[in-house]
């Protein structure tokens, strides 16, 4: 078996550029073709990436990347965001352990990253897919002394500088989708969820997840999502440096943090709307009490969405998801 994998391994790195079939495969590792396919899957749970294309085979694209927390903060240049990190190989979520450090009273900024979330979540207790090495799954602790009815500005705030970091690093015009998705080419390509610890009414801490579809392939994506969800790798053909992404997603973000506590919300407001693709079409917001349709007309100073309907009245839409 090791054997097979060491030639395999050989083969692939020996022929960056060039699809091998499975015959061929099969041929340099004496085995047979079933042997090479389970082979390539035993590879890609351990980081190798490949592209498969039909009829002329596998190419490999990278080896497995082996993020380290080092290899992310080298070259940081922030004050506090990303300051104090903790790296993980596998967890059930981020969220989990940054809301157990928070409580644990851990810096503002401190940011938790993991390889791979066994339990990520979405908003409402939906799944949010991250396996291995394809992308960026990080929470973030913040303490901004606001009221709590202004913290779904941290989701739009994020969500700003996030486009921009992508923007920076790989020259893709991501979109912003109300209130929490980053898309490119109409797909979900970053999910955002903010969550509060508070105590009575004032903010003990914001934990903001953010995940990052980076070098996933199409079939890293679980048939029902596929349809729906993107890659950076998949839209720029080329695989994304996941540090450099995500110390332009700190440094972004701690321009925008204080930008915001020193200047308040309209300035970020600006430059969201910039991003922002709902605004001014005709969507339909599924809420838990039900569905509005019409047109966005944009958001308040708060972060909610405001929709006018065909009657002209005017709906402050504070969660939902949106089609468009
Ligand atoms: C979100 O929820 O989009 C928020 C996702 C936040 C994930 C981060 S990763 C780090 C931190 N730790 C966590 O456990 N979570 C945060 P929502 O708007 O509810 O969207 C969830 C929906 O997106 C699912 O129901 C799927 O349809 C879809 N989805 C799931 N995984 C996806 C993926 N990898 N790419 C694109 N779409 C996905």
């Amino acid at each position: 078996q090791s054997e097979i994998r060491k030639k395999l391994i050989d083969a692939f790195t020996n022929n960056e550029s060039e699809y091998l079939s499975g015959q061929k495969l099969a041929d340099i590792a004496g085995c047979s073709r079933t042997a090479v396919w389970k082979q390539i899957e035993e590879l890609r749970k351990e980081g190798f990436r490949f592209e498969a294309v039909r009829r002329k085979g596998y190419k490999i694209v990278s080896i497995p990347p082996d993020m380290t927390a080092d290899k992310i903060t080298l070259g940081l240049k922030t004050e506090k965001l990303g300051r104090n990190l903790h790296y993980h190989d596998s967890v059930e979520s981020t969220q989990k352990i940054a809301y157990k450090l928070a409580y644990e009273n851990a810096v503002e900024g401190t940011v938790v990253i993991a390889e791979e979330q066994t339990a990520g979540r979405g908003r409402m207790d939906r799944k949010w897919h991250s396996p291995k090495y394809t992308g960026i799954w990080m929470s973030m602790i913040l303490r901004p002394k606001i009221p709590i009815p202004k913290a779904p500005q941290l989701t739009l705030i994020t969500a700003v500088g996030v486009v921009q970091a992508i923007e920076a690093v790989t020259g893709l015009l991501p979109e912003i989708k109300w209130p929490n998705d980053i898309m490119i080419n109409g797909k979900k390509i970053t999910g955002i969820l903010t969550e509060l610890q508070a105590e009575s009414d004032r903010i003990h801490s914001v934990i903001i997840g953010i995940g990052i579809n980076v070098n996933s392939q199409e079939e890293d994506f679980p048939e029902e999502i596929r349809p729906i969800a993107s890659s950076l790798a998949i839209e720029t053909d080329r695989m994304i440096d996941r540090e450099e992404l995500i110390r332009a997603i700190l440094e972004k973000l701690e321009k925008l943090y204080s930008l915001y506590l020193e200047k308040g919300f309209l300035p970020i407001k600006l430059m969201w709307e910039s991003y922002a693709v709902s605004i001014g079409k005709q969507i339909i917001a599924r809420t838990i009490t039900g569905e509005i349709k019409g047109k966005a007309t944009g958001i308040t100073e708060d972060g909610v969405l405001l929709i006018e309907d065909s009657a002209g009245e005017l709906h402050h839409i504070y969660s939902a998801d949106i089609k468009i």
